[in-house]
């Protein structure tokens, strides 16, 4: 992706977005609802699966009309192109970024670097499938012929929180058929744990990395491993216990994982984009087949809207958009993500990384560092737990802290009672940020309770909220693999969409990257025997000796 020609700044949308944001300051939420009562209509859309409401967002007609302006001249029609068209626009790794191939249900062929990626994708499916029935059936069995009961998922980032966030989000759709546990940390904590209650001849370990060099992985499977060994005791039994999903087939079959347990990938999907690969197999075993296919339906129809509909009424586009709004012209430094579902959890982490590893950069397509905000900190909770929580922040702190609200009509498990109560606060919500509530308003509540006029004075200006707190609203029918396939994509493509505007190589990750090469430099330097780099910084080296002594000790 090089178009150094294109700074944002310069656009005459962006131009235009920042003379109206200065007018814009100074209007209040509660007035532009009070004084337009068409705006439900105008700043909301319904795809197939959910419904967004972004008309609690301090924007007009004419700020929608200036975004959209933004988006055209930015060339987000063109990019999308491009990207589904495999280019490289993965530019700093030269390469095609093309997860929605994974779920593409079309009969079309899918061109990637000149080959067609079709059937090598569906071929892997195939064989995801075939696993998934043969364990469920009892055919595949452990090494003293009993069926598998257990399965260990071990990867990170990438390779653990798509699978882990999805198996969360639909286990109430699953035959519980086997128990699922994910280990990502290399702190030993995490693998003792869950190996504690294990029994070796009953547990399948899927071993995910793309790369299969990852150090916190490669750790947890030797671990595994040798926990296994030592019940085993034969090498043989290998092949029964252990699966691989990884782009290496060479590192993976020198690790001692047979050749038919390899699930292959390809480097044209991001580790955080990767979930629609074999890195979702643990998903597929776990929900069963159907219901991985039903994900990656909705994934596609989602990927259908997002190229079909006119940016006006186009989910992802519109969402990027309003975030952008808050982001550069509002100047709003962060982003909260509150799912008033309980099966969506693990739904924050997963989007914090996909949006914080994607646009968490500050230089352009050209190498010159932006002179505007990025991704802003994108980070969240269950919304209900965070009521009682972090949401005073949200509600009375001096940043504001735009906020997307997801909630389903239908709850996932039905217990009397509860859905109703957990969606009045769902609404509630929203409307508390937006409108707030002023001094007058508190003080005659505190006079309807009978509090004297003086205590009312002393703590008035404590209980006005100021409201004007914009969010954005997502009501699913039901949090089901379909709905969940859109909802994950609305998100990645959002991601897109803003990094087209920012002019910033969403694809890469070389913070990532920086943190691994050094860690791998310092771990040999711990053995007591070898003597710390001096070339390290005074506090780096300091605390590596500390530890170096009084691990000796
Ligand atoms: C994702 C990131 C990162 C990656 C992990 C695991 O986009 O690149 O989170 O997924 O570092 O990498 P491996 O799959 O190669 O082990």
């Amino acid at each position: 992706m090089t178009n150094p020609d294109v700074r944002p700044t310069d656009l005459p949308s962006w131009k235009n977005l920042t003379a109206h944001a200065a007018q814009m300051k100074s209007q209040h939420l509660k007035d532009l609802f009070a004084s337009d009562d068409k705006r439900f209509d105008k700043f909301s859309l319904q795809t197939s699966h959910l419904l967004f409401d972004y008309s609690k967002n301090l924007i007009t007609d004419e700020t929608k009309a200036a975004l959209l302006a933004l988006a055209k001249e930015s060339g987000v029609e063109s990019w999308r192109g491009k990207m589904f068209a495999a280019e490289h626009i993965n530019a700093t790794e030269d390469r095609a970024v093309m997860h929605v191939a994974l779920r593409d249900k079309s009969s079309k062929p899918i061109v990637i670097d000149a080959a067609d990626a079709r059937p090598a994708i569906n071929a892997e499916l195939e064989r995801m499938r075939k696993l998934s029935e043969k364990l469920r059936s009892g055919e595949w069995i452990g090494y003293t012929g009993k069926t598998i009961t257990d399965i260990v998922s071990i990867g990170i980032g990438g390779s653990n929180l798509g699978p882990l966030m999805v198996c969360e989000a639909l286990k109430d759709y699953s035959d519980k058929r086997f128990t699922m546990h994910f280990v990502s940390n290399i702190d030993g904590v995490q693998i003792a744990d869950v190996l504690a209650g294990l029994n070796p001849e009953t547990t399948l370990f899927v071993i995910s990395s793309k790369t299969f060099t990852t150090q916190e992985t490669m750790t947890n499977a030797r671990t595994a491993e040798q926990w296994f060994m030592a019940a085993a005791g034969d090498k043989a039994a290998i092949a029964k216990h252990f699966v691989a999903v990884s782009t290496n087939r060479k590192l993976v079959t020198a690790f001692g994982i047979a050749e038919e347990n390899i699930f292959d990938m390809w480097d044209w999907v991001g580790g955080r984009f990767s979930l629609w690969s074999a890195i979702g197999l643990p998903i597929v075993l776990s929900l069963g087949y159907e219901l991985f296919d039903e994900l990656l339906q909705g994934a596609y129809e989602m990927d259908l809207h997002f190229q079909t509909a006119p940016l006006a009424e186009n989910a992802p586009v519109m969402l990027a958009l309003v975030g952008i709004w808050n982001r550069n012209f509002l100047g709003y430094p962060a982003h909260a993500l509150l799912p008033y579902d309980q099966c969506l959890h693990r739904f924050p982490a997963y989007m914090q990384q996909a949006e914080m590893e994607s646009n968490g950069k500050s230089v352009n397509w050209a190498g010159e560092q932006i002179s505007y905000g990025s991704v802003p900190l994108v980070w969240g909770e269950v919304g209900i737990n965070g009521q009682h929580a972090f949401y005073q922040m949200l509600h009375q702190g001096t940043d504001i802290i735009p906020a997307d609200f997801i909630g389903s009509i239908a709850p996932t498990v039905v217990v009397e009672g509860h859905h109703d109560a957990l969606m009045a606060n769902f609404f509630a919500q929203t409307q508390a940020l937006m409108l707030g509530i002023d001094a007058d308003q508190v003080r005659r509540e505190l006079s309807a309770k009978g509090v004297s006029a003086a205590r009312i004075e002393e703590i008035v200006e404590h209980k006005v909220h100021r409201g004007n707190r914009p969010t954005n609203t997502f009501l699913l029918n039901k949090v089901d693999a379909r709905s969940l396939g859109a909802l994950i994509a609305l998100y990645e493509h959002k991601i897109f969409v803003q990094g087209i505007i920012w002019r910033i190589h969403s694809f890469d990750q070389w913070g990532v990257e920086l943190g691994k090469v050094l860690a791998a430099g310092i771990q040999p330097e711990l053995d007591i025997a070898k003597e710390t780099n001096p070339k390290h910084d005074s506090s780096t080296r300091n605390l590596i000796n500390i530890y170096k002594r009084a691990k000796t000790k």
